[in-house]
């Protein structure tokens, strides 16, 4: 199949989902162009059969807004005509999927051009909802010739806050088992908790939804029953108030904040337990990357993150904010050896048989595929 991508090129879950699927696409003999305003942070190699389009956006006095947007439906009606493309699969709804809209108008004449719109989080469950986005996003899925959600949640959440009446199939995340994996590698360890302390770890965007202020007070409370760090990972909006907090609870020398990293898996590698306390959370890939990497995740109830996380089994669920709960939780973890082992066992079966690429492409595949032969 020749196939468009367009996602979100920067750091995030849905930007990651969509060009690991091209790659792997690629890799099964399919033709991926992605289509995006930068080249996606995962594609920093060559690859053969992908091929990087960018869209370009003119800027002029009159437009005091960045019409992105446009720029966008036009360079996807050009692609698709010139690369012969069978379907354009875009990622996050907005604006995406009304871009593609517009581009298939365009093409009407020439190609029946199929779209294929994956729903990822706050594409619905936040940013969507806004008054200036809703109709838009609601007319736009509807639009669609296929459209896809990452959990069984967020399929429930369009249906009920759209009013959407077109078949929305769940295909969940996915990672690569054999990346993500324990590799016996504890070298952050070594330096980072020298003297033996157990380490929990966070990695996201730190935007307020993730609630990375709780995972500091989880953090708080564990210290003070066992000798422990925290590892931050990533960077956003939020952290300014991380960082004051850890001043004020005096948790500096415990709580490192390492920035954006590239070497996830290493750190995944020399840490106990991966704690994601969201606000909302469609599905949780970050969970699942550590999850891959034999952690036990202890999270909120939120969202997506129950068909993830099996409570009592890969790691433990407490509701929204309860702080106290989640330390709990950790702190049993952490001195109960033989059932941490079982965890972190139960954790990495579940992440290879469950959400591994080798099980999660096909589906796409298929989807393509029944979508093509409407
Ligand atoms: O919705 C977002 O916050 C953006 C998006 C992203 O690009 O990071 O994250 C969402 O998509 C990921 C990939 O499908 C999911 O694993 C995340 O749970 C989801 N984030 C939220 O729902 C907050």
């Amino acid at each position: 199949m020749k196939i468009g991508i367009t996602c979100y090129p920067t750091y995030g879950g849905s930007g990651v989902i969509a060009t690991e699927l091209g790659k792997e696409l690629a890799l099964r003999g399919h033709e991926v162009h992605f289509i995006s305003y930068a080249l996606p942070f995962r594609l920093s190699h060559y690859v053969k059969n992908i091929v990087f389009h960018e869209v370009e956006t003119s800027s002029y006095p009159l437009f005091e807004f960045p019409l992105y947007t446009l720029s966008l439906a036009s360079k996807m009606v050009e692609v698709a005509e010139f690369e012969k493309l069978d379907l354009l699969h875009v990622h996050y709804a907005i604006p995406h999927a009304a871009s593609a809209y517009l581009a298939k108008q365009m093409l009407n004449e020439k190609k029946d051009l199929k779209i294929i719109t994956t729903l990822h989080g706050t594409d619905i469950t936040l940013v969507g909802l806004e008054p200036s986005f809703l109709p838009l996003v609601k007319f736009s899925i509807d639009q669609s010739d296929g459209v896809t959600a990452v959990s069984r949640f967020l399929k429930e959440k369009t249906i009920t806050n759209y009013l959407c009446e077109k078949p929305i199939e769940v295909i969940p995340n996915f990672i690569d088992a054999n990346t993500y994996r324990p590799n016996g590698k504890p070298e952050f360890r070594r330096h980072a908790a020298p003297n033996g302390e157990k380490v929990l770890v966070h990695t996201s965007n730190f935007r307020v939804v993730k609630r990375v202020t709780d995972t500091i007070r989880i953090f708080e409370k564990v210290q003070q029953e066992i000798p422990s760090i925290l590892v931050l990972v990533g960077d956003g909006p939020d952290r300014s108030e991380c960082e004051r907090l850890c001043r004020q609870l005096g948790l500096c020398d415990k709580v490192k904040f390492l920035g954006k990293q590239e070497g996830l898996v290493d750190i995944l590698n020399s840490s106990d337990i991966f704690l994601i306390p969201s606000q909302s959370e469609s599905f949780g890939l970050a969970a699942l990357e550590a999850m891959a990497c034999g952690l036990p995740v202890i999270s909120s109830s939120v969202g997506g993150l129950p068909e993830l996380v099996r409570h009592n089994e890969t790691g433990y669920i407490a509701e929204i904010g309860d702080i106290d709960r989640m330390a709990k939780y950790a702190i049993e973890l952490l001195t109960n050896k033989k059932k941490y082992d079982l965890f972190a066992k139960n954790a990495r079966d579940r992440a290879v048989n469950v959400f591994d690429k080798s099980k999660i492409i096909p589906l796409y595949e298929d989807y393509y595929k029944k979508i093509l032969n409407k």
